[in-house]
């Protein structure tokens, strides 16, 4: 897969030399080039920001620097590009919430190009002229702030780049989250390792006793708990069909009943009288 980053800040990129990211460069399952954006300047201080019409707080980029360095990214395609050309990536506190759901489509493409904006975002015509030539997605890694567009970016690389054939070494890890399906969206169970005992907490003794059956519905009233105490969204989204009656008795603790719409439900509040 072939990555190109237009940043003004290439040094934020850096970790993705390291661990399996710089590995599946090194071994080139991941071509990943950085591009300075202020290449694109042509004044004596290589400006790229400006301020916003109508006014406000805050500082915008310019477009021309975006326009010129995006068209050298797009003159310069990999081999094995689609007709459709890469998809362009914006991150933004404004776009669409990145999931694994988005990073396995992405995955799926030999080209990805991302515009790491700064201040407080990129001149919006950028986004809509690039929309007529290429595909365009905006993505947000959710409901914070950051300061620019690179850590999204990181995540971004990590998140697809583990998803592409010989970047993680254990098959098997994937083959198990791509198996999400059969854990129903539900949050993981907990996890131990050895020691058996440690600062005065123990391994919960189930896991050691070698009886399968009971590890594993131990497993599944962990996932449940969690989730219903820690992602009630989710929760929400998990299917009645899907439950057993040992699960609908863990929810029903949790204060989640199934409603009549197939899905579960908070118990309603008990009210004083
Ligand atoms: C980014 C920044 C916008 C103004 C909320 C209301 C007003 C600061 C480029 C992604 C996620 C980002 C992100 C991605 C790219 C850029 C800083 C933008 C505003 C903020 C202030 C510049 C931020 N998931 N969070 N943040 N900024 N907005």
């Amino acid at each position: 897969m072939r990555v190109d980053v237009v940043t003004i800040f290439g040094e934020y990129l850096q970790p993705l030399s390291l661990s399996l990211i710089g590995r599946a460069r090194s071994q080139g399952l991941l071509d990943l080039r950085v591009r300075d954006l202020r290449e694109h300047t042509h004044d004596r201080h290589r400006t790229v920001d400006d301020t916003p019409y109508g006014g406000g707080a805050g500082l915008l980029m310019k477009p021309e620097p975006w326009g010129e360095a995006l068209d050298a990214v797009l003159d310069d395609p990999p081999p094995g590009a689609r007709e459709e050309g890469p998809v362009l990536l914006v991150p933004g506190p404004a776009g669409e919430v990145f999931t694994q759901r988005t990073a396995v489509e992405l995955a799926a493409e030999p080209w990805l190009v991302f515009a790491c904006g700064r201040y407080e975002g990129i001149d919006a015509r950028v986004a809509e002229h690039y929309a007529t030539r290429v595909r365009v997605r905006e993505v947000s890694l959710g409901d914070y702030v950051l300061n620019g567009g690179e850590v999204a970016v990181l995540v971004v690389v990590e998140a697809v780049a583990r998803l592409l054939p010989g970047v993680v070494g254990n098959a098997a890890s994937l083959t198990e989250e791509s198996h999400a399906a059969e854990h129903d969206g539900l949050l993981e169970h907990p996890s131990y390792t050895k020691p058996a005992s440690w600062r005065g907490l123990d391994v919960p003794p189930v896991l050691a006793g070698g009886h399968h059956g009971q590890v594993a519905r131990w497993r599944r009233d962990q996932a449940l708990r969690r989730t219903a105490r820690r992602r009630p969204d989710l929760l929400a989204r998990l299917p009645v069909e899907r439950t057993d009656p040992a699960d609908r008795a863990v929810l029903a603790e949790e204060g989640w009943v199934p409603g009549d719409d197939g899905r579960f439900r908070p118990t309603p509040a008990a009210v004083a009288d």
